[in-house]
């Protein structure tokens, strides 16, 4: 590609409205351009990077046996009536009507679709299992759209769905999908995670997150130093490890602490460790009311105290319910004397003479202790896992908190759709079965959003060669020396013979304006034909990534270009 006859349109200023740095370069190098709030134009650099993404998909796709199909992103009503989905979600789901009066939406993701396919196809175990997938635009209305692709409205995903005739065939499926995410994930050139999205329940985890791993991603991931163990912040497990306190139990004492509301404020104006002040959260499950107490330098878990007490919703009790149970107002919640069950966290359990709320206005008790001053029900996790914690996989290992994006999701979903549906086959009995599904879903913008995340610097972009627009850019730097325009062209036709992926910014530029465009863009490799080393019959190759600068003969330059493409996919 010849730049000159290109459509490179890079910005100096970053527009005001950009608030992560993806979504800041992706704007400053001309690869999108905003629509509408959260949905945007991939302008033809950006296009470049999205296809990458996509034929790196369909290739491990395609390999795990998937096939590619294109479902229509304007659906009718009545599938997602059979499913009861069109009742379910609210304005998330962008409905209108057709010129008939009919309801359709724009498709927010397919498992409707493919069920409608599928019910119609499928009648025999024979035919089974089958895995299709698509790529494609889908909407989902978010209230709040930003980052640009990260989080858009309209933004492109593949999402595959399997069909099995029974679990152990399901988790087969299952399986060979998170293997072709791993080599996916990998193919992109990106650090990432795997993590365990279930949490843990009997008969094996049916979910996984794949976290690209960057500082600035939203989701917190937890994994262990020694071994593979990765997990979400909300689903780590937190071994309850013994400890021995030899501390002689104090009487307890009522202390007023007027205005201190929060753990550290306690803390603080008790002289005491946040870890000695514990907290006394009051939850309603389902329609119960229940009290769990967490140490102050602890974050409470709500999905880890629903799944333990095995409920279906979990939220904070309100005023009402807290003053029902307490005779106390909010904020000042204690164990002692409170007209509910009290669960406590695995930790409380070696803790001795803390401070607890009084279940009245500015007052805390301390020196408290379990047992001798009120009844815990019963102790669990219910905690979210913090740094240092021991790992509950090989019991060695310490957890690191990173934080992360997720590209990825697969689920096992049963026959949730198939049964509501009537998505059957005939096994080898002549019996109808519903047939068992698995969705799997990658962001493909998303995927691009996440390697800028991870992959950039002060000047701009620096692209994973397997996802960059282009491997090379071959720059001449004096646009009238006949010479240096003459090696530049030939470079760029050598390479370009030689199957790389590369451009020759034949612009009518200055060296500077080219070598921050180039920068601002994030070429993995940059090609240097000027004057003065073109005297020594030399170019020069600057990697992007590592700043490094090499002087390599002419005749040399397309090898050594190739060698360290190559080496950056490493
Ligand atoms: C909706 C709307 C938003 C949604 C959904 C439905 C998320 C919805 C979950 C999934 C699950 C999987 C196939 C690929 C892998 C992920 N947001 N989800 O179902 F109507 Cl408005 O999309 N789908």
């Amino acid at each position: 590609m010849k730049l000159s006859q290109y459509y490179i349109q890079t910005l100096r200023e970053t527009p005001s409205d950009a608030e992560v740095v993806s979504h800041k370069l992706m704007l400053r190098a001309g690869m999108i351009k905003k629509a509408a709030a959260g949905i945007y134009s991939y302008l033809p650099l950006g296009l470049r990077v999205i296809r990458k993404v996509e034929n790196i998909v369909r290739k491990y796709m395609n390999e795990a046996g998937a096939i590619e199909t294109l479902m229509p992103s304007v659906v009718p009503a009545e599938l997602w009536k059979e499913s009861g989905r069109w009742f379910v979600y609210g304005k998330e789901l962008l409905r209108f009507k057709d010129r008939h009066d009919r309801d359709f939406c724009f498709g927010p993701t397919h498992e409707e679709v493919i069920t409608d396919i599928v019910r119609n196809d499928i009648k025999s175990y024979k035919q089974l299992p089958v895995n299709l997938y698509q790529i494609q635009t889908k909407f989902r209305d978010e209230v709040r759209p930003r980052f640009g692709l990260m989080r858009g409205r309209e933004f492109i995903m593949k999402d595959a769905y399997s069909f099995d005739i029974d679990n152990e065939g399901a988790e087969v499926s299952y399986n060979k999908m998170k293997e072709a995410y791993c080599k996916i994930f990998e193919a992109c050139g990106l650090k990432y995670r795997m993590v365990d999205a279930d949490s843990g329940a009997i008969g094996g985890s049916f979910s996984h997150e794949f976290m690209v791993l960057a500082d600035t991603g939203e989701d917190f991931v937890i994994s262990c130093d020694n071994c593979n163990y990765s997990a979400n912040i909300e689903k780590a497990v937190v071994v309850d490890k013994p400890e021995e306190n030899t501390e002689a139990l104090a009487s307890v004492e009522e202390r007023l602490t007027p205005g201190q509301k929060t753990v550290e404020e306690v803390a603080k104006f008790l002289n005491l460790p946040t870890k000695k002040i514990v907290k006394t959260m009051i939850l309603k499950v389902d329609e119960n009311v229940v009290a769990v107490m967490i140490r102050g330098d602890h974050e409470l878990n709500l999905p880890k105290v629903k799944n333990y007490l095995g409920g279906s919703v979990i939220e904070f009790a309100d005023k009402n319910d807290i003053e029902m149970v307490s005779d106390g107002p909010m904020g000042y919640s204690g164990p002692i004397g409170l007209k509910c069950k009290v669960y406590a966290d695995n930790a409380i359990k070696h803790l001795k003479n803390y401070v607890v709320g009084g279940n009245k206005k500015d007052l805390h008790l301390l020196n408290v202790n379990h047992e001798r001053d009120f009844k815990i029900e019963a102790f669990g996790d219910f905690r979210n896992a913090t740094p240092g914690d021991t790992c509950p996989e090989c019991n060695k290992g310490k957890f690191q908190l990173t934080k992360g994006i997720e590209v990825g999701h697969i689920f096992k979903l049963g026959t949730k759709y198939s049964e509501a549906m009537n998505c059957v086959f005939l096994d080898k009995d002549g019996k109808a079965k519903p047939m068992i599904m698995g969705c799997y879903g990658i962001g493909i913008g998303r995927t691009a959003a996440a390697a800028i995340e991870q992959n950039h610097d002060e000047k701009g972009i620096i692209w994973p060669v397997q996802l960059a627009p282009f491997e090379v850019v071959v720059v001449p730097l004096n646009t009238n020396d006949e010479d240096v325009i003459k090696t530049a062209d030939n470079i760029y036709t050598r390479l370009l013979n030689k199957g790389v992926d590369v451009c020759i910014d034949d612009r009518n530029e200055r060296a500077g304006v080219k070598f921050n465009d180039a920068d601002l863009i994030g070429y993995p490799v940059r090609v240097n034909v000027g004057k003065k080393a073109l005297a020594d019959g030399c170019v020069e190759i600057h990697i992007r990534k590592s700043g490094e600068q090499i002087n390599v003969l002419i005749d040399d330059a397309c090898d050594k270009i190739i060698n360290v493409i190559e080496g950056l996919k490493q």
